[in-house]
């Protein structure tokens, strides 16, 4: 059986885009793989964490991938920084990783914008410690967004220079795996950012905890603009939001565009909007209520996690002692 990995950063709710751009394919692809599927609380840390709130958003996370439909039994759920592996083999592969490739990363670039020397060592190595995450596991594919597609080319590049370096193949490299059109979905407030969970402006997100009233006051404040509902694509260009609220619609119902063009073209956006807050709604009311059933049940959550912790550090254990006798570590 074909193995999967992917994770999502605890640092905050998780939203839209993150089930529409990664939970929802990992979902789909439970059936027929087996998968590993994490909180990357140290990845986390490149922002300043709450240390409350980083523990409870790393459980909210994990509980979240539950709610969305994983199934405990088909997938290792556990947090990143419980397997101590991660950071290990990140050391080794640092080795094994020029500067140059971390310097053309467009991520870095972006998060560390203009203040690049005060930037955190962490936020530029971060590329190095998703590669240890991934070739841990040996998986097959990885299930992201579009945005973390560098990142998983940046994981195929270390692995095959430390093959390469010791003439063995106990890295596979792993393939990026997008799914579907509406990989990117972008924030109800600026239709050329990313929605994000991070964004200090919690009115530029859905929440996949959001309650109906949330969600509808949200998309009745997303911004469009003074034009009218498009008739047909044409008349989308240059108009991100109005985009991003179609594709929205769209990924929620799985339909083709075409019958909204036909329903609301010409129209002002109000009967639009209530009826993707009616789709929002109703696609996220099952989520939102195995999620609060779920943490109204501790014990029965910290189970399934304590049970993905053990299957997940059985392989990364092998993995890394594989490693180790490789390049030559003392054994005792
Ligand atoms: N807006 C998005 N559209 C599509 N996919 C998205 N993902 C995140 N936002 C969108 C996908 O979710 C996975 C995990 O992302 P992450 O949280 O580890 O990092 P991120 O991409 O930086 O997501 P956020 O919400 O923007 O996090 P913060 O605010 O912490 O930086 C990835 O597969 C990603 O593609």
């Amino acid at each position: 059986m074909k193995r999967i990995l992917s994770g999502i950063q605890s640092t905050g709710n998780l939203q839209l885009g993150n089930y529409l751009g990664a939970i929802r394919n990992w979902v789909k692809l439970q059936n027929e793989t087996e998968c590993f599927l994490f909180a990357a609380d140290l990845h986390a840390l490149t922002v300043f964490q709450n240390p409350q709130e980083l523990r409870h958003n790393t459980q909210e996370a994990l509980a979240m991938y539950l709610a969305c439909g994983i199934s405990e039994e088909r997938a290792a759920l556990f947090p990143q920084s419980m397997i101590s592996e991660h950071a290990e083999l990140m050391w080794i592969l640092s080795c094994h990783t020029s500067m140059g490739w971390l310097n053309r990363m467009t991520q870095f670039k972006e998060k560390a914008g203009k203040q690049r020397d005060q930037a955190n060592a962490g936020l530029y190595t971060y590329p190095i410690l998703m590669a240890a995450d991934i070739l841990l596991y040996k998986p097959d594919s990885v299930p992201v967004g579009d945005d973390q597609k560098q990142h998983v080319e940046i994981a195929r590049d270390i692995a095959g220079a430390f093959n390469r370096a010791y003439g063995v193949e106990v890295f596979i490299l792993p393939e990026f795996l997008g799914m579907g059109p509406a990989t990117r979905v972008m924030s109800l407030k600026d239709g050329t950012s990313k929605m994000s969970k991070s964004d200090p402006s919690d009115a530029s997100r859905i929440n996949l905890k959001d309650d109906p009233d949330t969600i509808l006051q949200k998309i009745k404040k997303a911004k469009t603009d003074s034009g009218v509902f498009p008739a047909n694509p044409d008349e989308t260009e240059g108009r991100p939001e109005v985009k991003n609220l179609i594709n929205i619609y769209c990924a929620l119902t799985e339909k083709n565009p075409e019958f909204l063009y036909q329903q609301f073209g010409g129209k002002i956006f109000s009967p639009f909007k209530e009826s993707l807050a009616d789709v929002c709604v109703e696609s996220l009311r099952p989520i939102r209520e195995k999620f609060n059933h779920l943490m109204a049940h501790q014990d029965h959550l910290n189970n399934v996690i304590g049970q993905g912790v053990l299957k997940a550090k059985t392989v990364a254990e092998k993995t890394l002692l594989e490693v180790k006798e490789i390049i030559g570590l003392y054994k005792g």
